[in-house]
């Protein structure tokens, strides 16, 4: 592999300079993306032809120089696979036709399997294959507890009562929701490793909502089970948004990195994160300013990571208005910086 740094930096291993790759990197602040989403007639059947998603992977390799690829999908596959079909509206994001509330909502639902994600599996295959060893492909899917809350709540919301709502008064039928989606999403993130992807990401999105003791109970031994599978197969990134307030718990978790958002002291994750390899953290609104600054706040982060154990990163996905200049200047800035 020409580019192996993210790989290698996950695995522990020192490397030549930081790696850096971000959040939503494939996506609507590149031209190339906004021009295959005119050819389709929406999200989904970008998602579902594998030449464009492919396209859409490759597209921030080629323009901005980022040491990895991550695969053009979205973790909303894993719900439409055991059954919940949705639409993805313009600028308000999904809805689903049908929600889970009742212990027969979860019975109804099957767990999915290959023919469900095939699509995925075919533009993993052809994105390696065009990639040609240039820099890894990271494969990912939602927690268990993040899908949880789109299945019971059939939106995203800012509460998230609803999906809550589960938790606290019916947690036998939340487990066995939770249980079906974390068998599914093993399957899945499986299959992707199998198909190509190099490492894998667990988005947990919505972790931060739940205070600690419920986050312990219903987000993280969901997490574990995912990662005790997947460790075994490639490196395995956990990104706990918000979540930093479980950090001692999310430390005995059988992964290689923890993507940390920018609400997090770097010293602070060093301390309660020991031997892991650390992701992020930049507020992904540092990139809407001056380059100046963008450089500072980017330096300030390197310097107290440290080039040890650290991929650069966004604290969480990089906004679509945020300029493609600013954003590429971000990365260079990584890529050029001398640790002292
Ligand atoms: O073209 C468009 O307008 C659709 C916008 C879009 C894009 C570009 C959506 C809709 N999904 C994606 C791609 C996507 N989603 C990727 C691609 C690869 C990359 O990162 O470059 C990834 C990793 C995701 C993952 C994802 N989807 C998450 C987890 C990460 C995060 O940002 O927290 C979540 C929560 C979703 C759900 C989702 N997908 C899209 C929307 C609008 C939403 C809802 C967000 C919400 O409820 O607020």
């Amino acid at each position: 592999m020409k580019n192996d740094i993210l790989l290698r930096a996950a695995r522990g291993e020192e490397t030549e300079r930081v790696p850096v790759w971000m959040m939503r990197q494939a996506g609507r602040i590149l031209p190339g993306y906004r021009k295959i989403r005119e050819r389709v007639k929406d999200f989904q059947e970008l998602v579902k032809t594998p030449e464009l998603a492919c396209e859409a992977t490759i597209e921030p390799v080629n323009l901005l120089g980022v040491d990895a690829a991550i695969i053009f999908s979205d973790i909303l596959v894993v719900p439409e696979a055991m059954g919940l079909d949705y639409q993805m509206l313009e600028s308000r994001g999904p809805i689903f036709e049908k929600t889970i509330q009742t212990q027969k909502d979860i019975d109804s639902i099957r767990i999915g399997s290959t023919e469900n994600w095939n699509y995925v599996v075919e533009a993993l295959k052809l994105t390696r294959k065009e990639l040609n060893e240039r820099v890894p492909l990271i494969g990912f899917a939602g927690s268990p507890w993040t899908i949880f809350a789109y299945m019971t709540e059939g939106k995203g919301s800012k509460t998230f009562s609803v999906a809550k709502r589960m938790l606290y008064s019916n947690p036998e039928m939340a487990h066995a929701l939770l249980d079906k989606i974390t068998q599914t999403t093993v399957k899945y993130l499986k299959d992707q490793v199998n198909a190509g992807a190099q490492i894998v990401q667990i988005f947990d999105s919505w972790g931060g909502i739940l205070s600690p003791e419920s986050y312990e109970e219903f987000s993280l031994p969901y997490i574990a089970k995912i990662c005790d599978e997947l460790s075994k197969l490639v490196p395995v990134i956990a990104f706990p948004k918000g979540a930093f307030f479980s950090a001692k718990a999310i430390a005995k978790l059988n992964c290689n990195a923890i993507s940390l958002d920018w609400t997090v002291d770097p010293a602070e994750a060093r301390q309660l994160l020991p031997g892991k390899v650390l992701q992020g953290n930049l507020d992904p609104c540092v990139l809407y300013a001056e380059h100046a600054v963008i450089k500072a706040k980017t330096h300030k982060m390197l310097e107290q990571f440290g080039s040890k154990k650290y991929i650069a990163n966004l604290g969480h996905g990089v906004y679509p208005d945020i300029p493609m200049d600013n954003v590429k200047f971000f990365i260079d800035t990584v890529k050029q910086y001398q640790s002292k």
